[in-house]
């Protein structure tokens, strides 16, 4: 388990909302996290041949990776670390072959009363992943309920294993998604889909996934990790700097108008020009030879 890297001030990042309250409960886990220097919940690691592929197992067996604030503070640390490290060009999160994550920690949240849950503004910690500027891919094997599949959609590509579940029980609960399972869901698979897979809680499986376009790519339970690591070494071999462009890019069309989208991506095509690495890519195409990028 590798320790943290960031320091105090990426933790207090994760630690204060834009109001500048403390999720208490959060506090408790960000301490015992830096008292020990250790993740409690993650396996953190470097992969692919040149070490540029950041890696985040969720590793919370017993409980199949539930979602508790203190896995959540060390995932928003994990993927802060990864996102300032020079030479990693992708990242990489999944769970175990049972579970990616089934969902938020229901014992954790059946204590929460209304006006604790609106005063930490309950779930606010969990949009890391969503912001980081580095393309993310998550590894879906069992279990994505809930927010564990609400987890894999703030990334960027989904691979799932072929005995993969993703669903929304939250109704079963008595409540709903809350980190993104009634919009990113329905702007992912459209609104009948979403819709009855968010009001009878059922699962699907990865093929109608797939099917459905939540899910790019279905491989054996197996090889998901490998391929979503050989992924992440393709995605690392391009240039950092205009990935981070591209997916800002492709992540705008989630919030603006087709007009305002094209412009968007039209500003960012012509800022390309302003970089080395277009230059480097476009003459090393003419010169037959592959192209050196600098990220710069
Ligand atoms: N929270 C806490 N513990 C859990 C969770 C969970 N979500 N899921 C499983 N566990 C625990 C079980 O309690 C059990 O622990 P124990 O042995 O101590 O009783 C252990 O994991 C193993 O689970 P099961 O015995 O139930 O394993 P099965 O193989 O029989 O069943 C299932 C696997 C089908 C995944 C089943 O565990 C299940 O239905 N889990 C709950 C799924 C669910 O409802 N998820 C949605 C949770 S609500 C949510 O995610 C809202 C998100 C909103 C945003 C939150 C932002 C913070």
């Amino acid at each position: 388990m590798a320790a943290f890297r960031g320091g105090v001030t990426s933790l207090k990042n994760a630690l204060f909302n834009p109001s500048g309250s403390v999720f208490r409960s959060q506090v408790a886990a960000v301490v015992r996290c830096m008292s020990t220097g250790q993740y409690q919940n993650l396996i953190v690691d470097k992969k692919g041949q040149n070490q540029n592929v950041g890696f985040i197992q969720l590793n919370r067996p017993k409980a199949l990776n539930a979602l508790c604030d203190e896995l959540m503070v060390e995932l928003t640390q994990a993927v802060t670390d990864f996102e300032n490290d020079g030479n990693v060009g992708c990242i990489v999160i999944t769970g175990s072959e049972k579970a990616f994550a089934a969902g938020a920690d229901i014992k954790e949240m059946q204590k929460r009363d209304f006006s604790q849950a609106y005063d930490e503004n309950f779930t606010a910690a969990w949009t890391k992943v969503a912001e980081c500027k580095k393309p993310i891919i998550a590894a879906v094997n069992g279990y994505a309920l809930g927010g564990g599949n609400e987890l894999a959609m703030m990334c960027d590509i989904i691979y799932a294993g072929e005995k993969a579940k993703f669903g929304q029980p939250e109704i079963k609960l008595g409540t709903i998604p809350g980190a993104g399972g009634t919009q990113r869901l329905t702007q992912s698979i459209g609104k009948s889909k979403a819709m009855e897979m968010v009001l009878t809680g059922n699962p699907i499986n990865a093929e109608d996934a797939e099917k459905a376009g939540l899910v790019s790519k279905v491989f054996p339970v197996e090889q998901l990790v490998d391929e979503a690591i050989k992924l992440g070494e393709t995605i690392s071999a391009q240039s950092k700097l205009v990935s981070a462009m591209c997916k800002e890019a492709v992540s705008a069309s989630f919030e603006m108008s087709l007009r305002e989208g094209l412009h968007f991506e039209k500003r960012t095509f012509h800022a390309t020009f302003a970089t080395h690495d277009r230059m480097a890519g476009m003459t090393a195409f003419i010169e037959k030879r592959p192209a050196d990028f600098k990220d710069k």
